[in-house]
């Protein structure tokens, strides 16, 4: 399991507020025990607190290198600063207190000084290790989950190929595929996506895989947990293998559909909690049960569709941001196994990315299609793919697009 990295701003931040907060608690508490074991007299109050001032500034700085060690993840790293803390600041804190008072460095200040760590300053040390677990961990936990708002979603791509042209052919004639002019669409598609407020995370490119600009076939999110696929097709096995280290810093889990299961990404169509699987020519039963098995628990229904006509599922149905399920009937057999299903007059016009809640991105192919849908209140966006579509690429296989949920 891959923790989300700390940025160093965030990890200076969380220090020095679980520091703060958790010195702030101690001092509160030695402050309180001895007012009340004094007398609970008001004018106590005041010289109580300057006393163990010293001991508190100490026992910050000490909370402060802790934390940004990591001390504060586990229980018993809180402890241990709590115990290490709370035993340096209360002797360096007396120590500060006599030299400040001008007593002079006796054998008598000595003794006072080892006493005092089994008694006034154990006060101090039990708060630091109490407070440490308890109010140090709690602020620690919230400091790095904190978020200034909905994080921005990530679209993860992969720059084509220079062997685009040898990508694997299922339903179409292989018609001449130049590489060299895949790449300004290209670059339109990702600049359109960093335009529409996706953070873009380029994965390592990967030459020797004609197929591997279709992204979206490697791997499939579930919220922040990944499936890395298993490509149905033997030339796109290799694609994986860089996946896992794009996904891992990204994702909370990893998870793997393995042979004898297969799984392509764009088989994968997600619409809330439903997840429809098509069966064809690169998923298989194996596949989907895998799928079934590690999603499940996440709270999703993996709902199978029988596809003979289409590539992947996705060739023929994506979903509006509404739910709707959007497709080209021809690719399709039943389209009674979607909830709502709203038929677009062309092949090109069945895939549709969502950039937002009220706009989605289009193949510049399917003009009529992208009416349509623009006729239903939607901001619709379109690129120019055709090189990728000649190999049966459409525009959701070129991203895997990972939404904060
Ligand atoms: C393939 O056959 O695998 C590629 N030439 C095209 C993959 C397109 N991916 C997708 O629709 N999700």
């Amino acid at each position: 399991m891959q923790q989300r990295k700390l940025t160093v701003s965030r990890r200076l931040a969380a220090s020095a507020l679980t520091a703060l907060a958790t010195t702030l608690a101690v001092l509160a508490a030695v402050v309180l025990v001895f007012f009340v074991t004094n007398g609970a007299a008001a004018a106590n109050l005041g010289p109580l607190a300057t006393y163990f001032l010293p001991s508190a500034l100490v026992l910050l700085a000490l909370l402060f290198l802790a934390a940004l060690l990591g001390a504060f993840r586990t229980w018993w790293g809180a402890v241990v600063a709590g115990v290490v803390g709370g035993v340096l600041a209360s002797v360096l804190g007396t120590v500060y207190t006599l030299v400040a008072s001008g007593a002079a460095w006796t054998q008598e200040v000595t003794d006072f000084l080892i006493g005092s760590l089994a008694g006034t300053s154990l006060v101090f040390e039990v708060a630091a290790v109490v407070a440490a677990v308890t109010v140090g961990r709690a602020v620690w936990g919230r400091a790095i989950g904190w978020r200034a708002g909905p994080a921005a979603p990530v679209a993860i791509v992969r720059p084509p190929s220079a062997r685009l042209e040898d990508g694997e052919l299922t339903h179409l004639d292989r018609t001449e595929v130049d590489a060299d002019l895949a790449h300004d669409p290209w670059d339109q598609y990702v600049a359109l996506l960093e335009r529409e407020g996706f953070d873009v995370v380029f994965a390592e490119p990967a030459d020797e895989h004609p197929d591997a600009v279709f992204i979206e076939d490697a791997v499939v999110m579930f919220g922040d947990v990944a499936v890395i696929a298993s490509p149905g097709a033997e030339s796109r096995r290799g694609e994986i293998d860089s996946i896992r280290e794009t996904v891992g810093s990204l994702s909370s889990r990893v998870e793997e559909i393995s042979l004898p299961g297969t799984l392509d990404g764009g088989d994968v169509l997600k619409v809330g909690r439903t997840v429809y699987v098509g069966r064809g020519g690169r998923t298989n039963a194996e596949g989907i049960r895998q799928l079934r098995a590690i999603v499940a628990p996440l709270g999703y229904t993996v709902i199978a569709v029988p596809i003979t006509k289409a590539l992947h599922l996705k060739s023929a149905v994506t979903a509006l941001p509404d739910g709707t399920v959007i497709g080209y009937p021809k690719l399709l057999g039943n389209p009674g196994v979607f909830e709502r299903f709203l038929p677009v007059p062309e092949a090109h016009g069945s895939a549709v990315v969502v950039l937002g809640p009220d706009a989605v991105l289009m193949s510049a192919a399917a003009p009529k299609s992208a009416a349509l849908i623009a006729d239903l209140g939607y901001r619709v966006e379109t690129v120019d793919i055709s090189e990728f579509e000649k190999l049966e690429g459409c525009v959701t296989c070129l991203s895997v697009r990972i939404r904060s949920v």
